[in-house]
C-alpha cells in the first residue's frame, strides 16, 4: 500500500488511505481520510455539485444536452471493511446541464434500491444509453446473497423515474457497466471490477462465494481482463457469453496482474475518436487512468499509457464524450468531504494529441 501513496499527488491534502470498492483496503489501521490543513490544493476543476454527494459519473449528450448518471455517496453509517461496504448507496440522482459551464440541476431521485425487486445491497456505478424514444439505466447492485449483478431500468425521461426490469440482465456481473454505442448503432456494455467489485471469483460463469477478495495470488499471470457483450436490440439482454477486453503491452502481451500501474482494476469506459476504440479504466490501487486503443469495440487494445494522475480520494472513475467538438471527461474526487465514499463529480477537458494519444490530465495542480 505504501508503495501506492508515493504515485498520489506530492501534497494532496487529503490522504485518503482508505479503501474502497473495488472500494477494498488492504490496510485496515490506515482507513481514516486525514485533512493536512497546512496546505491548500489547488484543484484542477471544482466540484459540479454540492448540495449531495455523487461519484462515478456517466456523462452523455442526448438530445443535444448533457445528463451525468453518477452514483449518489451518502453516509450510511454502514462500517468501513475490505468489500467496501461503507459505499452503501440506496438511489440514484441524474444531473443535467444545457452546457458544460452551465447551470447543473439535480433532478432528484430516479431509482431507488427498495424499488428494483431482486437487489439486496449497494447500488454502484451505473451507465444510460437512449434508443427510439426509450432511456435505458443499467446499475450494479448486490443481489440477494450478496453477489453484484447488473440490471437495467427503463424510462421516457432521461431523469427518470426509471423502472427496473424484474430480474438482473441473464449472464451479467461484477460491476461497473459502461455503454458505447457504436457509429453503426451496435450497443455493448463494458463491465467489471476486481477486488469489491468481485471480477476474480467468476470462472466459467460460475461465482465461488469463498473466492479470493484480491487479484494478489495470481501476481505472474495475465490480469483480470474487464467484459464486453454486445446488448440484443431491445437493449435489455446479452446477445451472447461476455468476452474478454485484453488489454497487451508494447511487446503484444497481455497486461500482467503484477503490473499494477497498468492492469484493469475498474471503471471500463469506451469512446471513439478517428475510427479507433479508446478503452479508459482506473488501475484501482494504483490511482491511475489508463488508455489503451483497439481497431474494434472488442479489442485487444494497445496500453497507451496514464492519461489521468491521482485525484484526492482512493477511487478514480471517469467518463469521456464529446461535445461541440470538444472533449470533455468527467470524474470525481473527495474535495468537499476528504472521505474515500463520500465523492463529488467534476469535469474537464480532455486533449487528443496528434499521434492519436491523450494528453496527461493532472487533477491537482502542482
Ligand atoms: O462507487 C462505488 C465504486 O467505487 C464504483 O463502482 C467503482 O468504480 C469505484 O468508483
Amino acid at each position: 500500500m505504501m508503495k501506492n501513496f508515493k504515485k498520489m499527488p506530492g501534497l494532496a491534502l487529503i490522504m485518503a488511505i482508505a479503501a474502497t470498492s473495488s472500494c477494498q483496503q488492504t490496510n485496515k489501521t490506515a482507513s481514516k481520510a486525514t485533512a493536512d490543513t497546512s496546505k491548500k490544493t489547488m484543484y484542477l476543476s471544482q466540484p459540479l455539485i454540492s448540495e449531495i454527494y455523487t461519484a462515478d459519473p456517466s456523462a452523455h449528450l442526448f438530445n443535444g444536452k448533457i445528463y451525468i448518471y453518477p452514483s449518489h455517496d451518502i453516509e450510511a453509517g454502514t462500517p468501513e471493511n475490505d468489500n467496501g461496504d461503507h459505499f452503501d448507496m440506496k438511489d440514484y440522482h441524474i444531473l443535467s446541464m444545457d452546457s458544460i459551464n452551465g447551470k447543473v440541476t439535480d433532478n432528484g431521485i430516479a431509482l431507488s434500491i427498495k424499488d428494483i425487486p431482486w437487489a439486496g445491497r449497494q447500488l454502484w456505478a451505473p451507465d444510460a444509453a437512449l434508443k427510439n424514444g426509450t432511456y435505458y439505466l443499467y446499475f450494479p447492485v448486490k443481489d440477494k446473497s450478496d453477489v453484484f449483478r447488473i440490471g437495467v431500468a427503463t424510462s421516457k425521461n432521461p431523469v427518470g423515474p426509471f423502472k427496473a426490469e424484474a430480474k438482473p440482465i441473464e449472464g451479467s456481473y461484477s460491476i461497473d457497466p459502461a455503454i458505447f454505442t457504436d457509429t453503426d448503432g451496435s450497443t455493448y456494455m463494458y463491465f467489471g471490477g476486481i477486488w469489491g467489485g468481485q471480477l476474480q471469483r467468476w470462472n466459467n460463469g460460475k461465482y465461488d462465494a469463498n473466492g479470493s477478495k484480491t487479484d494478489s495470488q495470481k501476481e505472474n499471470e495475465p490480469s483480470l481482463n474487464a467484459k464486453i457483450a454486445k446488448l440484443t436490440n431491445n437493449m435489455l439482454s446479452f446477445d451472447g457469453s461476455p468476452k474478454d477486453v485484453v488489454v497487451l503491452d508494447e511487446n503484444n502481451k497481455p497486461l500482467l496482474t503484477k503490473d499494477h500501474d497498468r492492469r484493469f482494476f475498474e471503471g471500463a469506459w469506451m469512446h471513439k475518436y478517428n475510427g479507433k476504440y479508446y478503452f479508459t479504466y482506473s488501475t484501482g490501487d494504483t490511482h491511475f487512468l489508463a488508455s489503451a486503443i483497439g481497431d474494434t469495440p472488442y479489442g485487444p487494445f494497445k496500453y497507451q499509457g496514464t492519461f489521468m494522475n491521482p485525484v484526492e480520494g482512493w477511487t478514480t472513475h471517469h467518463s469521456i464524450i464529446e461535445i461541440k467538438g470538444k472533449w470533455y471527461i468527467f470524474y470525481h474526487d473527495t474535495q468537499l468531504s476528504g472521505k474515500t465514499h463520500l465523492r463529488n463529480v467534476k469535469v474537464t477537458e480532455l486533449t487528443h494529441k496528434a499521434d492519436g494519444t491523450i494528453a496527461l490530465i493532472e487533477p491537482i495542480k502542482k
